[in-house]
């Protein structure tokens, strides 16, 4: 384990100072302890066991899906409830298995919601309009940056599988990865045990690596990835970390009995453009111009 101290801040100030921002630029991330206040968490925390009782096994808001090949790693096994109108979605946790009478449990056992940002205005505040996030954004990104993507990480207790190292980009079409930030928010107290983030300080520089899918998920291949070199970072609810979307992170397993809720947003800068699919794979290759992202079409093969 890298012994270095994290780069962590005890707030998030109005306008973060150039140290912070060279900081950020040098290391790849930043963490601040406390930004929501306790009511912010607790209503974003209380709005997850909303969204479930709201759209779980509701036929007319949503269908309830079971993948094929995704069955084929841990990641992609849970049952999918996709929106009928929306992006919205969220995937039950990989061995959990849901039941209609049981929401409340179920809410305990979501592994992920995906565009869930404008879906409560809990969340619509935090992710668009929290004026430090704000300002951070702005420091990081340039002021004229745009949302790209929400997600609420919720690894349940005992069962909540790993998330290996990757980078953002290896899944994000985009054209340029220099203009890209996750924020990162704990709505329990994040720890080694329940399986905070884990960080490799400043591995954003050596640019896009290998990526493969696992039994477990799409991750950075072992030989490009140096586990020792990682630092994990412990957040308290209400604690954020923001980081550059090719930093190599991971999440360990949750065997613990303390869940681990997280919201996470990605923004990026206006000089980025979303691409097709296509066109981006050509530019997050290795030097031989092969694409070493997150290729969906080898998931298929994979047994
Ligand atoms: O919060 C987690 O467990 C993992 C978050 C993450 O790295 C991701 O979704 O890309």
């Amino acid at each position: 384990m890298n012994t270095r101290a994290p780069n962590i801040y005890p707030t998030l100030p109005e306008q973060p100072d150039a140290a912070m921002i060279a900081r950020y630029r040098e290391d790849g991330y930043l963490a601040f302890l406390n930004v929501l206040t306790p009511e912010e968490v607790r209503e974003a925390s209380d709005g997850i066991n909303q969204l479930v009782r709201k759209y779980a096994f509701n036929e007319e808001l949503t269908e309830h899906v079971r993948t094929g090949y995704r069955q084929k790693m841990q990641n992609g096994r849970g049952m999918l409830f996709k929106s009928r109108t929306s992006d919205f979605h969220f995937q039950v946790e990989g061995d959990y298995e849901a039941r209609p009478d049981r929401l409340d449990e179920l809410a305990d056992n979501i592994r992920k919601f995906q565009s869930y940002d404008r879906e409560l205005p809990i969340y619509d505040y935090i992710a668009h309009q929290h004026p430090r996030l704000r300002a951070l954004l702005g420091a990081v990104l340039g002021e004229d940056y745009a949302p790209y993507s929400s997600m609420a990480l919720c690894k349940p207790a005992g069962i909540g599988a790993a998330k290996p190292w990757h980078q953002d980009l290896a899944y994000f079409a985009v054209n340029r990865f220099d203009g890209v930030a996750g924020v990162w928010i704990a709505l329990d107290p994040a720890k080694v045990e329940n399986g905070c983030m884990h960080v490799i300080p400043g591995g954003h520089h050596r640019g896009p690596r290998s990526h493969y899918w696992s039994k477990v998920d799409c991750e950075i291949t072992t030989e490009e990835v140096s586990p020792a070199d990682a630092v994990p970072i412990e957040l308290p609810p209400g604690g954020l970390m923001i980081f550059d979307g090719l930093l190599p992170h991971e999440t360990p397993p949750n065997k613990s009995t303390l869940r681990r809720r997280a919201l996470q947003f990605h923004y990026r800068s206006a000089a980025t453009q979303v691409v097709p699919r296509p066109e981006y794979m050509k530019k997050f290759t290795r030097a031989d111009g092969i694409f070493i992202g997150c290729d969906y079409s080898k998931l298929e093969t994979v047994d």
